[in-house]
């Protein structure tokens, strides 16, 4: 039966706090903090463990390859001559952000019956111009089969595409025809916008959907300019609800209108200004919380640990709860590894609708792998970096070793290179 499975990268052994992301407040903020890629992945296990047990279908991508050499070899360096910067962003382990790995298009939406998975090119950082590679290849193992999948090489530069953190579904179920919604920026601000329209529109017309159930739709240049460098960290959408900040989007009466008309039964979810700042949204990543239908068929947001300790948030989301808003519950993990980047839980997964039997089962969570996984990640991932450590040799071949063992332990030997 085709069903939602959240796809969450696994944090890498290089995991680090160089500042590369630009408009990205928390990126910049940590810059030169001294990390920890052990707790790291243990926190990102244990999202994936608990959302097993909600009953969820879960899987994973696996971390890359760092330092790049394959992409410091294209620009003529090594990571042994490389300037501290280039070295930075040869190092990143930012590919655990997996909504920017793919844009997902389920099989009830597109012209072919197939769901179509587009790999983003995030032209637009250079830390992360160099995942799609990787990325390509492993989606091409997980989702080989070409009677249920199309596995499509990234959109071509300049059009930057940041994947499913830029675009929304809304259904009725998730195996019912939707409502797909690309939101894109435009450049002018302080800060890129990363997605860009033509890019967004490719994507629609290689995943083959239907105009009449494709919307376009401009985030606003002031939640650009609050930090919110993908549109995921202001909005997210299940089935049919859509839960937004009141300034997420450019024209927000035209797209609600465009949405009600497209979907009528669609519930959208606005949390206003006035009780939530644009900045309180962005520190706490409220809006970067997966928003998931559970077995009961309600709906649930697994937020991060900040949403709680957010006051504003806090306040919205229990009156929100104990009123009878579509969401009815509220789960929180530590995920501050990871949030000390910018990258929430949303941002950590990628959202597949598929029958979990046509998925290349290595890439499935079970709890009996996820022991496996903590095992080794116990063992081989270094505890602390520090931005200077970025230079030792000792670390990148640390890095290079503790991400082949977990290749070879997930029987994904063909990625271990
Ligand atoms: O692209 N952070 C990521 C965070 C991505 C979050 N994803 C979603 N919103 N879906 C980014 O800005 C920080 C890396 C550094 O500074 O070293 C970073 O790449």
């Amino acid at each position: 039966m085709r069903t939602e499975i959240n796809f969450d990268g696994i944090v890498g052994p290089s995991h680090n706090y160089a500042g590369l992301s630009l408009g990205n407040l928390a990126s910049t903020k940590n810059f030169g903090k001294v990390s920890a890629p052990r707790t790291a992945a243990l926190q990102g296990l244990a999202k994936m463990r608990a959302n097993l047990e909600r009953g969820l279908a879960q899987g994973f991508f696996l971390p890359q390859r760092r330092p790049d050499e394959v992409w410091l070899h294209q620009l003529g360096t090594t990571v042994e001559a490389a300037d501290a910067v280039l070295r930075a962003n040869s190092l990143s382990a930012s590919s655990m952000w997996a909504a920017n790995a793919a844009t997902v298009s389920p099989a009830a939406d597109t012209a072919d019956g197939r769901c179509h998975l587009t790999v983003a090119n995030l032209v637009t950082m250079p830390h992360r111009s160099h995942e799609w590679r990787e990325t390509l290849a492993q989606l091409q193992i997980a989702f080989a089969n070409e009677a249920h999948f199309a596995v499509h090489a990234p959109i071509p530069a300049p059009f930057g595409d940041e994947g499913a953190a830029n675009h929304m579904r809304l259904c009725a179920g998730h195996d019912t025809p939707g409502i797909e919604v690309f939101v894109y920026g435009v450049t002018g601000g302080p800060y890129p916008a990363r997605q860009h329209r033509e890019a967004s529109e490719a994507v629609a017309r290689i995943h083959g959907l239907s105009p009449t159930r494709t919307v376009f739709a401009r985030q606003s240049d002031e939640a650009i300019a609050a930090g919110a460098f993908h549109n995921d960290v202001v909005a997210v959408a299940n089935e049919r609800v859509l839960f937004t900040h009141e300034l997420a989007f450019a024209d927000r009466d035209a797209l609600y209108a465009e949405l009600r008309a497209k979907l009528p039964e669609i519930e959208i979810v606005e949390v206003p200004a006035a009780e939530v700042s644009l900045a309180d949204a962005i520190t706490s990543y409220l809006f970067n919380a997966q928003l998931v239908t559970l077995p009961s068929g309600e709906a649930a947001l697994v937020l991060p640990g900040e949403a709680r300790e957010t006051p504003s948030v806090w306040r919205w989301l229990e009156a929100h709860v104990a009123g009878n808003g579509p969401i009815r519950h509220l789960f929180v993990h530590d995920l501050r590894e990871s949030m000390a980047n910018g990258g929430g839980p949303a941002c950590l997964r990628l959202r597949v609708v598929a029958d979990p039997a046509t998925v290349d089962p290595r890439f499935i969570a079970t709890p009996e792998k996820l022991d496996r996984i903590e095992a080794l990640v116990a063992r081989l991932w270094p505890e602390h970096i520090a931005v200077g450590d970025l230079a030792s040799p000792a670390l990148w071949a640390a890095c290079v070793e503790a991400r082949s063992a977990l290749c070879v332990e997930l029987g994904l030997e063909e990625l271990a290179g």
